[in-house]
């Protein structure tokens, strides 16, 4: 299909820690294959990463690190426009307006507010309330229609559905169009290695609960084997066995095969063996992937000069969303 007529996919990580294997399977992987189906956009969320507390000298080195490692797993830079959130104003810009039209009902009933707020004690952020205005303007503002993410982020792409809905219907003009989510059937949500009840999650401050796309083939094997695992001894497909469901779910993900396939393979194999096998799949895999990054990482100017003209190309993009919108919504033609 000519460039000028795929239908736009966008995606995006924060660079809140290092990307870990849950990012890997449950976004980037499937970004990848499908970046040649559509017009891609890929950028690192750097102004949602400020709604939990980072170190500045920390959050600019794994912004930069997020952008490598999209280009390590496969993304094209010649065709996806790759940036950073925070080189496009109009982001914050368009997060504005939709503030004003998303409800304080629908906020705190974010599952993910819900539990990073309990995280927070008393110093519970406003920016994490808003959150899903900024991520909803990060993807309206590209006329976006599909949203490639894991299942953790529904919720935020049903709000995002939600509000799109609803400024088309009392402006009776398409401002924005409304978005399509895409998640894998296998990887969808990884769990953590340590509590297998809970989501792999790369600001989870027990580094053995995930696997980190830079760790070594060395520090990979250890986190398997010091993963948490249920009792019993038998390898078979039982909820009431999450730690054994974990294991199967990221070597059937790795492998494109189903969980019920990988059971059959360890017939009769203890705990340990499928430790071992999910090890070396998960380095078989993240090994190069690893290897690209970090030498991508020697050559910052290169990154550099990718998000720059990403950002170029994506600001032009916004550009016109947000003019649209602002004459829509009333405000007078300034700048634009
Ligand atoms: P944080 O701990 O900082 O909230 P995170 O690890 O949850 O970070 P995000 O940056 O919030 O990662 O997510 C980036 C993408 O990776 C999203 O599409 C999200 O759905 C996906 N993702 C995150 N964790 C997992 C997981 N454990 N399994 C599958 N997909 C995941
Ligand atoms: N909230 C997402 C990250 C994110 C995102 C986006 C994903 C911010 N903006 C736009 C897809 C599209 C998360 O994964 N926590």
């Amino acid at each position: 299909m000519p460039p000028t007529q795929k239908k736009i996919m966008l995606s995006a990580v924060q660079p809140s820690h290092l990307l870990t294997l849950g990012n890997y399977l449950g976004a980037l992987r499937n970004w990848v294959k499908l970046q040649d189906d559509y017009t891609c956009l890929f950028f690192a969320v750097d102004l949602h990463a400020l709604t939990v507390k980072q170190d500045p000298k920390k959050l600019r080195e794994q912004t930069y690190l997020a952008l490598a490692t999209y280009i390590a797993t496969g993304i094209r830079p010649e065709t996806a426009t790759l940036f950073i959130q925070s080189h496009v104003p109009e982001h914050a810009e368009l997060a504005w307006i939709l503030n004003c039209f998303i409800y304080m009902g629908e906020l705190s009933r974010m599952t993910q507010f819900k539990e990073k707020s309990a995280r927070q004690g008393q110093a519970i952020s406003a920016g994490l309330l808003t959150y899903p205005a900024l991520m909803a303007s990060d993807i309206l503002l590209y006329q976006t229609h599909l949203v490639p993410v894991g299942e953790d982020q529904k919720q935020h792409i049903e709000i995002t559905r939600d509000i799109a809905i609803r400024m088309n219907h009392i402006y009776e003009v398409s401002l924005f169009t409304v978005p399509e989510i895409y998640t894998p059937p296998v990887g969808a949500r990884i769990m953590s290695l340590q509590n297998p009840m809970c989501k792999m999650s790369k600001s989870d401050p027990d580094s053995n609960s995930a696997i980190y796309l830079t760790d070594t083939n060395d520090q990979i094997l250890k986190k398997l084997k010091k993963a948490v695992t249920d009792s019993g001894s038998e390898i078979t497909l039982d909820d009431q066995k999450p730690g054994i469901q974990n294991l199967l779910q990221i070597q059937a993900a790795l492998s494109e095969k189903t969980p019920s396939e990988i059971v059959s393979e360890h017939t009769g194999k203890q705990y340990g063996h499928l430790k071992i096998k999910t090890a070396e799949k998960i380095i078989e895999t993240i090994g190069p992937i690893r290897d690209r990054t970090l030498e991508l990482m020697t050559h910052k100017d290169y990154l550099h000069s990718i998000f720059q003209a990403g950002a170029k190309h994506a600001r032009e993009r916004a550009q016109k969303t947000l003019a649209h919108v602002y004459d829509q919504v009333g405000l007078i033609k300034g700048r634009y």
